[in-house]
């Protein structure tokens, strides 16, 4: 499969194009448009997003609510773009459009003028705003639809907001996660939610971004996708890279991830038991649901580590690049986190990678073809849902 996303911030929209969904799979307008809402949600966010509905419009791929097996094209557009026209045109205009020369230390803004020859910051800036992730998640939204197909569901939450930190619990199940878009930090423990919005009003009066640490969970995955044979194969280093390819990610755990480092091996691993009733079965999930690069068909559980946002009311030094004089870094509107809008772009990301995974594993024109061979596989490797 491939997921290719085109557009700039505060350009005319965005641009989602998925290939590789089999035909036949059946989807709705609400199913594709749910993840875009609430990807927009969460204490500490901008006053983009009281600009911003974001949906998706599919302009290829899709007839009559199901695919037809070719490249899905899905639109979102910028309606911020109305504030922007002479700036982001497209095309030549009569104004005179300010260059900007102020980066921004932590975002992409220098090292991208030098690389793309620019003496214009905003040339870089649009393109690596976290802006393009409404894209994503409009494609990762049609990779969770065909997954939920073959009983695959994937869920986020928040575990950490800077310092404020949630329980953990290992002992999550998918039943858990009905309310989790009810919190306005999208954490499971309300008490960990009051701290953690306290925490972002005390943060952004000081001028202040916060990072955070977000968990995805997968349920009902087969075991067996990905592969121990070789590095591109294995789902732990395509989940990773998938991870961290969201803007601002610096760290991504599988399983107990960083902790396993600190224990010693008998308490490190998920010891094998079986049973008729059962087939194979573990009573701990330290792995995270991977084992040589491959599902074993317990819960994935991956973790990302977000740094604070790099665009700050009270801005940092840098230099300006038409006169290298130090001058204050670019400040612009911005967000205090979005680390709940994150775990939504993690959950499409992991949907991609897994959705990918399955394609390559069961192959299959139509959905009910992935289906069968599914159906197939499990029952030779005897396992029980
Ligand atoms: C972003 C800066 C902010 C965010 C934006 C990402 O945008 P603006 O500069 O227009 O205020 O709101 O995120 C989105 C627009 C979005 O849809 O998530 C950045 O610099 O990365």
């Amino acid at each position: 499969m491939r997921l290719i996303t085109a557009g700039e911030s505060h350009g005319p929209g965005l641009t989602c194009i998925v290939e590789g969904l089999p035909a036949g799979l059946e989807l709705s307008q609400e199913e594709l448009n749910r993840d875009m809402a609430r990807r927009q949600l969460g204490h500490g966010r901008g006053g983009r997003m009281k600009i911003e509905t974001d949906t998706a419009q599919v302009t290829a791929g899709i007839r009559h609510g199901r695919t037809l097996g070719g490249p899905i094209a899905l639109q979102v557009a910028n309606r911020d773009y109305a504030n922007w026209e002479e700036r982001m045109n497209p095309w030549p205009v009569e104004a005179d459009v300010p260059e900007v020369h102020l980066p921004r230390p932590g975002h992409a803004d220098l090292v991208g003028t030098m690389k793309f020859a620019t003496s214009d910051v905003r040339n870089i800036l649009e393109r690596a705003s976290a802006r393009e992730t409404a894209a994503r998640v409009a494609g990762g939204a049609l990779a969770k639809i065909f997954l939920q197909a073959l009983g695959v569901q994937i869920f986020s939450h928040v575990i950490q907001i800077t310092g404020v930190r949630a329980p953990q619990r290992s002992d999550l199940t998918a039943a858990d996660f009905a309310d989790i878009d009810a919190s306005p930090v999208r954490c499971l423990d309300p008490e960990t939610s009051t701290a953690m919005v306290a925490e972002i009003n005390r943060l952004r009066k000081a001028n202040e971004s916060l990072g955070g640490v977000f968990e995805v969970r997968t349920f009902g995955l087969t075991p067996g996708l990905g592969s121990h044979v070789s590095w591109e194969e294995r789902l732990d280093g395509r989940l990773g890279q998938a991870i961290l390819s969201i803007q601002a990610m610096k760290g991504v755990g599988i399983g107990e991830g960083f902790e396993l480092a600190a224990k010693p091996g008998s308490q490190a691993h998920d010891e094998i038991f079986y049973s008729p009733e059962r087939g194979y079965y573990r009573e701990t999930n330290r792995c995270g649901g991977l084992e040589g690069g491959m599902t074993t068909g317990q819960p994935l559980v991956i973790s990302a580590a977000m740094k604070p946002l790099p665009t700050l009311t009270k801005p940092l030094r840098s230099v300006d690049i038409s006169t290298r004089e130090p001058a204050a870094a670019l400040r612009e509107r911005t967000d205090s986190t979005t680390v709940p809008a994150a775990a939504i772009v993690g959950e499409a990301m992991v949907a991609f990678v897994l959705a990918d995974a399955y394609r390559t594993k069961f192959g299959g024109d139509h959905i009910d073809d992935v289906r069968e061979a599914l159906r197939a596989y499990e029952e030779r490797i005897g396992w029980k849902r």
